[in-house]
């Protein structure tokens, strides 16, 4: 039997693959990741308490593969297609994002892996967007830029092929493997010849910058990669020194004893050269770098206080004063793994300790764990959260939009639309966050 290859082991290349070529795309990225490095590394000696955490929760050996990455595609057939793609490496549709609350006209979803180990060992994610044509108000334009979509094939036909050899027999051999990512990298590369005459460029991009970039070239370029880092107000302060200018605030919550969620910061889209149709020499900005610290899941219930206090906290135009107010307002939501499991505001991961495995007939479903993790026979760990927060978090897209906001409303959810242009349902984020809970729980017998 020839050998075959894991989905785990496609994306970790994958991810590598891709993050390689960014980094000789954008040289920046390179250095940002170096500077992450070196504040993940001084974060760790100097807290070995932290360190032993993430040691135990297995979190330390993914911390220097975890990014994620963005993409923008312009038609059903093209996201389905990534869906087709996605699967072969372990990556599953999660969660909806409807973008045009932030007044951007596109919807979106998250390919991840889903399951434990698939997480543990590499949780690469690619947030995908598809463009909302019909927010195109001017009709000819909007025909024109379907018309454009139509012609452009985003995939290469080794690429296809592949999909489909992988779908009718199930696995891939390693050399299928590597041609694969080979192939499939074809997609997101960056390219500096648009499809498109300058005016055309002109007349999307008045529209909204974003349909200027998803239209105008042959593929659907990676827009940003994004290393975790274990203490993003360092890296942000430190973006200058390393020669990078970071956007004015860190997205997100602020900087807590227990972080939740997802802080983000991100430097500035680069004006890249590029070249339209008629040899026209113009501009466009859309690549960046990011980079993102992540805390515990939170239940729908802490989502809806975390939700209630962003938006009462506002967004402040430098960071420290942003901050200092976000912790204020944030003082109100409690900071201790203790009251976030007793409040039921986040999730947990239960484990039995050495001790717990000794006495495990003496624990029965429907326990309160609380006094085995007194005695010592379970430790709870937060669940990462593994998802998304651009809605909340519209200062990282409106920074990258040149400053100039353009904040209209775009229409109405549409969630059932997004599922039928990608073909299958997408999964629901607190269910999975829920599942692995209840699993864990009921490893441990408490359920
Ligand atoms: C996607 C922005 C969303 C994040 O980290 O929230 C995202 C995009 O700019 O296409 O990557
Ligand atoms: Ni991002």
């Amino acid at each position: 039997m020839a050998s075959t290859i894991t989905a785990d082991e496609i994306r970790e290349q994958f991810s590598q693959a891709m993050s390689e070529m960014y980094q000789q795309e954008v040289p920046q990225y390179g250095t940002l990741l170096e500077l992450v490095a070196d504040v993940n590394l001084a974060v760790l000696e100097n807290n070995p308490r932290l360190h032993e955490q993430l040691l135990n929760a297995d979190e330390l050996a993914r911390l220097n593969v975890e990014r994620h990455g963005a993409i923008r595609v312009g038609t059903a057939r093209e996201l389905s297609t990534l869906r087709r793609m996605f699967a072969i490496m372990g990556m599953f549709p999660v969660g909806y994002y409807d973008l045009s609350q932030a007044g951007v006209p596109v919807h979106s979803t998250a390919f991840r892996p889903v399951d434990d180990a698939a997480l543990a060992r590499n949780p690469f994610r690619i947030f995908t967007s598809l463009l909302r044509l019909e927010l195109i108000e001017d009709a000819p334009l909007r025909e024109k830029a379907a018309a454009i979509l139509q012609r452009r094939d985003i995939f290469t036909p080794r690429c296809r092929e592949l999909i489909e050899l992988f779908e009718q027999t199930g696995e891939f051999t390693p050399r299928q493997a590597s041609e694969f990512v080979q192939q499939a990298l074809e997609t997101f590369r960056w390219h500096r010849q648009s499809t498109v005459d300058e005016a055309t460029y002109q007349a999307l991009h008045d529209q909204h910058r974003l349909i200027a970039d998803v239209v105008c070239f042959p593929g659907c370029h990676i827009n940003h990669l994004t290393p975790r880092t274990l203490d993003i107000d360092r890296v942000q302060a430190l973006m200058p020194e390393y020669g990078i200018a970071p956007k004015a605030v860190i997205e997100g919550p602020p900087r807590r004893d227990v972080p939740i969620l997802l802080r983000q910061t991100s430097f500035k889209a680069l004006d890249e050269p590029v070249r339209f149709t008629g040899e026209h020499q113009g501009t466009h900005t859309a690549r960046f770098g990011e980079i993102e610290q992540r805390g515990i899941a939170l239940t729908p219930k802490g989502r809806e206080r975390y939700d209630q206090l962003l938006a009462k906290a506002g967004t402040g135009k430098d960071n420290l004063t942003h901050q200092l107010h976000l912790q204020e307002v944030f003082q109100d939501f409690p900071d201790s793994e203790l009251l976030l499991r007793r409040q039921q505001l986040a999730w947990f991961r239960y484990r039995l300790t050495p001790a717990g495995e000794a006495h495990r007939q003496a624990i029965h479903p429907g326990d309160d764990p609380q006094p085995l993790i007194e005695r010592g026979w379970i430790v709870a760990q937060p669940i990462i959260y593994e998802d998304f927060l651009p809605v909340s978090a519209a200062g990282i897209f409106q920074s990258n939009l040149g400053g100039s906001e353009q904040t209209r409303s775009h229409g109405n959810a549409s969630k059932v639309d997004f599922e039928a242009a990608l073909g299958c349902e997408v999964l629901d984020e607190f269910v999975l966050y829920e599942q692995a809970q209840t699993r864990s729980k009921r490893r441990c017998g408490l359920l």
